[in-house]
């Protein structure tokens, strides 16, 4: 079940196919000791760079799934696949518009324990996400907590993904929002470049995606697996 999966994720990158990177930097983020990739992106994405993506990371043993944004991209052979249902958007197509038209497609093949659905909200009002999506970025405490509470309570989506794409975001503000979920699995995403800002998001995520930093900065995102970690390692009496 990709459900119990997800909830031993502290650490994932998320590789966007439309982007290139060498084969040595590829085998040092699936040897870094992350817990899963997740392969997407937001603009560019095609079936064909996705399967070529997905053959190279099948030569490890990592757990890879697809963030699926475009129906003709999706691609089998992925261990899972997480459907983001976009609640800050101004466009219902990105709620359940395209998600119904591929169930039309692919609804009765579908393996449902290897499917989960991302309430997302996107707070980075000039990241692609949200210029695609049409997403209402500008929200305050009040408005990210009750979307909090539709993920949680109103939809019981596993999954509640704060996507700053691009910035680090607002940490005390995500806080908060941790405060009020109860069963959803709290993702944040953005701008998280080195360790020290890995230690923070992971201090009030469940689970931390580092996207960006592995094209621009490959040593220091890779240095941001060991402190997400750290809580995990102290816990088991580890020393870093
Ligand atoms: C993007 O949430 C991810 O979907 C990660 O964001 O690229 O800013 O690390 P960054």
């Amino acid at each position: 079940m990709l459900l119990d999966e997800i909830k031993q994720w502290k650490h994932v990158f998320k590789l966007d196919p439309d982007r290139s990177l060498s084969d040595d930097a590829l085998e040092r983020i699936c040897l870094s000791g992350t817990d899963a990739i997740i392969v997407g992106g937001s603009s560019g994405v095609t079936f064909d760079n996705t399967v070529e993506l997905l053959g190279r990371i099948r030569r490890y043993a990592l757990p890879c799934v697809q963030e699926i944004s475009a129906i003709d991209s999706v691609v089998p052979g992925f261990d899972g696949y997480l459907i983001p249902i976009v609640l800050n958007t101004r466009n219902g197509d990105w709620i359940c518009g395209h998600q119904q038209r591929a169930l039309k497609e692919y609804g009765a093949v579908i393996d449902w324990s290897a499917v989960l659905a991302e309430g997302y909200v996107i707070l980075n009002e000039e990241s692609t996400a949200a210029r695609v999506t049409e997403a209402e970025a500008s929200l305050d405490e009040q408005d990210l907590i009750a979307y909090a509470r539709m993920a949680d309570k109103l939809f019981r989506f596993p999954v509640f993904y704060v996507e700053y794409s691009g910035i680090y975001g607002d940490l005390e503000l995500v806080s908060r929002a941790a405060r009020v979920l109860e069963e959803s699995r709290l993702f944040y995403g953005g701008g998280i470049t080195n360790a020290a800002k890995a230690r923070k998001a992971a201090a009030v995520a469940d689970t931390i995606v580092v996207g960006n930093a592995v094209y621009d900065n490959l040593a220091e995102a890779l240095d941001t697996v060991k402190a997400a970690k750290e809580d995990d390692n102290k816990q088991e009496g580890l020393t870093l």
